[in-house]
């Protein structure tokens, strides 16, 4: 349920044209040089990107879980690299401190994530604990008031431009219990961030090492009430940035598909458009279906986390049904431009590449499949609909 519905179709117009008009031409750019421009970055903050899940007592717009989706379906009609930087600040990097966060934590970083002044990132995956997140070893020891970090993470989103880390580590034995979550300023002696990675695609979104060394972070700093919360606070964070990487799927669907249909409808073989074929028709047609229930399913679980329901499941399966389905809509659209998709003349070769990350980060395809397999098995009923 949408609270303001006119101040939302505000926000949606807003939204929609921006994007229309700064960042779709700005694509390009943002490709070659693996870099959005700051005076971008600027406008993106000045019209509140940043902070759009952020509580509006906090400075952001608190968005609802709907609102969200509905804005990411506008904001990835452009290249996922824009939605990477600000989803990440306000998704999994915000939302730690939003959801566990005490109420000093969310007063002191909450304003400053929210306007943009500090870039926020979620430090989970290392090089021995991808896809088994609770086998993590980086480690933080307790000493005194403070906590005394050690260890790698890998292919940290944002972490090249952040000002604040999410940090899981291990306090207590093996195991998800033994993880706890911490607030790790970028300043502090002892962090260090690694060289950009070199991506198949998504440039101008940067992923980077992070690197621990006796970094020493206050205990108030400790994300809970208590030790031994963090991997829980994790999976929490999780559930609501599938939903939003799963809005973002349809987002950049819809694009690629619109792109497609623009193309095949004034490209002509055989004496007319090609789109005129029914065998290109086809590929439409099956790229509309998956897109519309897609949306549909995104739609419908966000709704439902709105209304309290816990939707683990509901989001691992619109995370699996959308990325998936974005991947093959992706092939399509290249298949239906033919040769043409395959250079980089057109926007449908970088979004190519670029959606094949959806059904990799924040949870693999086939670690949702495990989520939902293992959650019907355990509840002993199907998830709800
Ligand atoms: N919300 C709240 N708590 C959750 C939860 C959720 N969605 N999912 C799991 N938990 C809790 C469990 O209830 C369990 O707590 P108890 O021991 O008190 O019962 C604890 O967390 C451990 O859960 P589980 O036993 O399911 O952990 P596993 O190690 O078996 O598996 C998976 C967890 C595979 C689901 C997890 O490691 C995962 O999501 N992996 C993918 C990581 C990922 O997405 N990485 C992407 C990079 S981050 S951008």
């Amino acid at each position: 349920m949408i609270r303001d519905a006119e101040t939302h179709q505000i926000l949606l117009h807003t939204i929609a044209r921006f994007v229309r008009e700064k960042l779709v031409p700005a694509e390009e750019e943002v490709a070659s040089s693996d870099r959005i421009p700051p005076q971008i970055l600027a406008e993106m903050k000045a019209i509140g990107l940043f902070g759009l899940t952020v509580p509006e007592e906090f400075g952001g717009f608190g968005l609802t879980m709907e609102e969200e989706v509905d804005v990411t379906f506008e904001l990835t009609r452009a290249s996922p690299a824009f939605r990477s930087i600000v989803g990440t600040n306000n998704g999994i990097g915000a939302q730690g401190i939003v959801i566990d966060g005490t109420p000093l934590q969310r007063s002191t970083y909450l304003p400053r994530l929210a306007s943009g002044e500090l870039i926020g990132s979620f430090a989970l995956t290392e090089p021995g604990a991808g896809s088994d997140a609770a086998s993590l070893v980086t480690s933080a020891r307790r000493d005194k008031d403070e906590y005394v970090l050690n260890g790698t993470k890998r292919y940290i989103t944002n972490a090249p431009e952040a000002g604040l880390f999410t940090v899981m580590a291990r306090t207590g034995g093996p195991g998800a219990q033994g993880v706890s979550a911490f607030i790790v300023e970028r300043e502090r002696a002892g962090l260090t961030v690694g060289p950009a990675d070199k991506k198949m695609g998504q440039r101008g979104a940067h992923t980077a090492d992070v690197i621990f060394e006796d970094c020493r972070v206050p205990a108030a700093n400790l994300i809970g009430e208590r030790e031994g919360q963090g991997f829980k606070t994790a999976m929490k964070v999780l559930d609501k940035g599938r939903l939003t990487i799963a809005a973002a799927c349809v987002g950049s669907a819809t694009r690629m598909l619109e792109d497609t249909l623009a193309y095949t409808s004034q490209r002509k073989q055989f004496g007319q458009p090609v789109a005129e074929f029914q065998l290109v028709q086809a590929l439409l047609a099956d790229s509309q279906c998956e897109l519309y229930a897609a949306r549909a399913m995104v739609v419908d679980a966000a709704r439902r986390r709105d209304k309290g329901e816990d939707v683990s499941l509901h989001a691992s399966c619109c995370k699996l049904f959308a990325s998936e389905a974005c991947g093959r809509i992706a092939d399509r659209c290249v298949q239906a431009f033919g040769g043409a998709g395959y250079i980089s003349d057109y926007p449908i070769e970088r979004f190519y590449r670029d959606v094949r990350l959806f059904r990799i980060y924040e949870g693999t395809s086939q670690i949702q499949q495990l989520i939902i397999g293992r959650g019907l098995v355990k509840q002993g009923s199907l998830v709800r609909v």
